[in-house]
């Protein structure tokens, strides 16, 4: 399908035990012949004299690479060759493993590229494996999930995709609407000779779509929903007064001296950003600028700044003071907030006294609280505890639940979902078995794009370009 022979470096820049040039396409082998020789004593100086060996698919073979125009050995390698369709591209494929650091692989690649190659662009090896059919868009999309996937369970879901989890649903989802239009066909060609009427034949088409075709895609949908926060990290946003301890806690949370802490009202002015992880699940967490009425045109930018911030995060960790009632301000702020989004930290706990850590308590009934001192650290254990169960306990992932879209996936399934229930409103309302049979040839011709039907170029420039160079 793909005429020309692409060469990459596979492996991350940098020094390193191993580097990998990867090439693809119809000169692959030759270039292997022309650049690799199994034995350094039949290496002359004007380059190789000896007729080799012959190489086998699927093999590793010792050498050396040479630079064919003068004979210099450019590094000791190993060398596999892959002979289509065999291959992760189902080109003829060729590896060397050389030693890695910059200098030595870029050396490689030129030879390989002034020899028949040409550099290839980012994600061009998983494109040609999506073109030339080894995979389908699903499986291509999730590696580059599982190349970015930030934690265990993130790497869990992309290989489950990787080995064509979605798309054997998506295929038999696909497969039961072709059932439905076939059905309806039969009804159209057979109901004025049959006993069976067009109604009959119209109750089933619904009844199947209700029973089996509506749960499976709103239950992909879902999961999506569900396990984006692995995929993408947890947001959190910190909250509170001036002064109660948002910067100390997240210093703390995140174990290391980022924000500025000072017992000056109104430090921070900005939103400080940092990462972390709980359970091995990535955690955003921001810090915001103290919430309270103020003239200064600074504070109030980033008082709105720390607004937007409480209401894009999945939770938002609103920070009391141990040591005072709750005021007017931090009431509202909890009732903005809402209960389900929020977590009250009671901070300070070092200076507490428990008559009013309990008075506090009441004031913000409903709303999880935990004690804490950001300055000694206690309670900070169950704080990550109470944010883990709050957002992840319940997300627990069975190997069936590992089936999940991507978000460009779910859009798609949306829209298919949506023209699903046009086609239920039209057997209901129109009860012609022709108009019915068309909505769902639009719903297939839909649904081919999560796996993708291989003649979208400009999405799939798109998708692609999204991976690294070399993959
Ligand atoms: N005793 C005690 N002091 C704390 C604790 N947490 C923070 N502080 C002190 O409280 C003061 C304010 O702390 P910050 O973390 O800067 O508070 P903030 O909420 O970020 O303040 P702004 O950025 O001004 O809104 C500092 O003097 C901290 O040392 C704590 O748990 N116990
Ligand atoms: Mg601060």
């Amino acid at each position: 399908m793909t005429q020309n022979t692409i060469a990459a470096i596979s492996t991350p820049l940098g020094p390193g035990g191993i580097g990998i040039v990867r090439i693809s396409g119809p000169n692959a082998f030759a270039i292997l012949k022309k650049l690799f020789v199994r034995d350094k004593q039949k290496i002359g100086p004007i380059g190789k004299l000896a007729i080799e060996r012959a190489l086998n698919s699927h093999v590793v073979y010792y050498g050396h690479l040479i630079d064919p125009e003068n004979g210099i050995i450019l590094d000791e390698v190993l060398a596999i060759y892959m002979k289509a369709p065999k291959s992760f591209t189902r080109e003829d494929v060729v590896e060397f493993h050389s030693h890695s650091g910059f200098v030595v692989l870029d050396r490689i690649l030129s030879v390989v590229v002034n020899n028949g190659a040409v550099l290839s662009g980012p994600g061009e090896f998983t494109k040609r494996a999506f073109l030339n059919g080894r995979i389908d868009l699903t499986q291509a999309e999730a590696v580059i999930d599982l190349i970015n996937a930030p934690c265990e369970t993130a790497v869990q879901l992309a290989s489950c995709q990787v080995a064509g989890g979605l798309r054997d649903v998506i295929q038999g989802v696909s497969d039961s609407i072709t059932t439905l239009v076939a059905s309806c066909e039969a009804g159209i060609e057979f109901s004025e000779e049959s006993e069976i009427d067009q109604e009959s034949y119209l109750r089933n088409i619904q009844k199947t779509m209700r029973q089996t075709i509506f749960p499976e895609i709103s239950l992909l949908i879902q999961r999506q929903k569900d396990t984006a926060i692995f995929k993408e990290g947890l947001l959190l946003a910190i909250a509170g007064a001036p002064n109660v301890g948002k910067s100390s806690l997240l210093n703390r949370l995140v174990e290391r001296e980022t924000a500025i802490v000072s017992e000056v009202p109104g430090t921070t002015r900005d939103v400080v950003r940092e990462y972390f992880s709980i359970n091995g699940v990535p955690v955003i967490i921001c810090d915001t600028a103290g919430i309270h009425d103020t003239n200064d045109p600074v504070e109030r930018i980033g008082i709105k700044k720390a607004r937007d911030h409480f209401n894009q995060a999945d939770l938002v960790i609103l920070v009391l003071e141990a040591t005072r009632e709750v005021n007017g301000f931090e009431k509202k702020l909890a009732e903005e907030l809402g209960r389900s989004k929020t977590i009250a930290v009671i901070n300070k706990d070092d200076l507490a006294e428990d008559d009013m850590v309990l008075s506090i308590q009441k004031q913000i009934d409903g709303v999880p609280h935990i004690r804490v001192s950001a300055k000694t650290g206690t309670g900070i254990v169950d704080l990550k505890r109470l944010i883990f169960k709050d957002l992840l306990s319940d997300k627990n992932i069975t190997s069936r639940e590992r089936i999940t879209p991507n978000l460009r996936q779910r859009k798609i399934l949306e829209k298919v979902l949506k023209e699903l229930e046009q086609c239920v409103i039209a057997v209901e309302t129109v009860q012609s078995l022709e108009v019915v049979s068309g909505m769902l040839n639009d719903v297939l011709r839909l649904l081919d794009e999560v796996s993708g039907n291989r003649n979208k170029e400009e999405l799939y420039d798109h998708i692609f370009s999204q991976f690294c160079i070399g993959k």
